[in-house]
């Protein structure tokens, strides 16, 4: 059958306004592409075929914004996502741009400073609220140190928890319905930060005051920086229940964080990732934060997000095709066969002869299974 890989509403593919409006700029050169504003930048999503937008509050309302400027701005991004049929299923802050943030925001040492972050967080609430956004994204890329003669790490998350506790309050105060999802990095802008890897995460968010309000967003990036596996920080977070917003694209190992197109380095890793997501039957937005290269016009941009969609609706028919293939699922079946009984009572077990060599006697075929999906993949099976 022929599939044109085509995206469609149903696929909640959904891209961040500073992802397809990233202008090339890096620690060692210039913008290379024009400024879009946001209201271009949904046509240019609606073109590609994206269900949604996301946004950090300044993304869309410049920082000194009047409250009539304010209001201008809302009114015609609204126009330009009901006319486009872009939805805002997210919303985020910014807490790492601004100078008054050098020294982190929920975590920094004056407390004014981490008033005004929490304060902030309030109005991008606010202005995610006005567009029907249901997740609300913290990424905490500040919240950090060069050097820990500033505090000790202890104090900075008893910090953190208290921003989140009171966060949460303000959502239920003001009926936001929103779920929080936490976004971990390793390094990057800071030497270190905080809330390192998902899995990090998923132990706090256990510590809170309204724990079910609040879940992670794993980026295949932020975990493969360190060398992790996302697929398996994805499937931890399901199975606690806290996969609510997903972050792709993609990253070499143990570099600085590139937010390449989805799926463009580590295809295996996004195969069993993705064939996860469409298994378990996760409803939530498939997110690109990722943006092209610096070698890109505009139209390299759209080449770029329609990459991104592209790859995941080819590895999710990869991932089809895998579980359709019948000599796959006869090696499963095998493996499944020895996956019988219980534990029962410490002296059944405790009664109960194991012949470890007899256990160890047989080979597990994972190598076939291995190559037959690798066949897969290529597209040869
Ligand atoms: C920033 C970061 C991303 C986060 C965004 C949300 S902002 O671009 O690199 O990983 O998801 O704050
Ligand atoms: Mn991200
Ligand atoms: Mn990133």
């Amino acid at each position: 059958m022929l599939n044109n890989y085509q995206p469609k509403p149903e696929h909640k593919f959904t891209f961040g306004l500073w992802t397809v409006g990233n202008r090339g700029a890096d620690p060692f050169g210039t913008q290379v592409r024009e400024k879009k504003t946001p209201v271009e930048l949904v046509e240019l999503l609606a073109e590609v075929g994206a269900y949604g937008v996301n946004f950090h509050d300044n993304d869309l309302v410049p920082i000194d914004a009047t409250a009539s400027e304010r209001n201008q701005i809302v009114s015609d991004f609204k126009k330009a996502c009901s006319n486009n049929g872009i939805k805002v299923p997210m919303a985020t802050v910014n807490l790492f741009y601004e100078p008054v943030f050098r020294d982190g925001a929920f975590t920094a040492n004056d407390a004014r400073v981490r008033h005004y972050a929490i304060q902030k967080t309030m109005r991008a609430m606010e202005l995610g609220a006005e567009f029907g956004a249901e997740i609300f994204v913290l990424w905490g890329g500040r919240e950090g140190v060069e050097t820990d003669a500033c505090r000790r790490p202890d104090e900075a998350i008893k910090r953190l928890r208290e921003a989140i506790n009171y966060l949460c309050e303000y959502n239920i105060a003001q009926n936001f319905g929103y779920k929080f999802a936490m976004e971990a990095k390793p390094n990057e802008p800071r030497a270190d930060i905080y809330m390192p890897t998902t899995t990090a995460y998923m132990a706090f968010i256990e510590t809170l005051d309204h724990k079910e309000m609040v879940g992670v967003n794993p980026e295949v990036a932020h975990e493969q920086m360190p060398g992790l596996s996302m697929y398996h920080a994805v499937a931890q977070a399901w199975e606690a229940g806290k996969l609510f917003h997903i972050d792709l694209n993609d990253q070499y190992p143990g570099r600085y964080d590139q937010d390449l197109r989805f799926g463009s380095v580590s295809v295996k890793q996004m195969f069993w990732m993705v064939k996860f997501l469409e298994d378990v039957g996760y409803e939530g937005m498939r997110h690109f934060d990722a943006h092209a290269y610096r070698t890109e016009d505009y139209e390299g941009v759209k080449d770029f997000a329609r990459g991104c969609m592209r790859t995941y609706l080819i590895l999710k028919e990869k991932g089809e095709r895998w579980n359709a293939d019948s000599e796959i699922q006869a090696i499963l079946a095998e493996i499944e066969e020895t996956n019988k009984g219980s534990l029962g009572s410490f002296e059944n077990l405790l009664a109960t002869e194991f012949d470890r060599h007899e256990l160890a006697s047989k080979g597990l075929q994972y190598e076939r299974l291995d190559q037959l999906t690798m066949d897969v993949i290529f597209g040869v099976r």
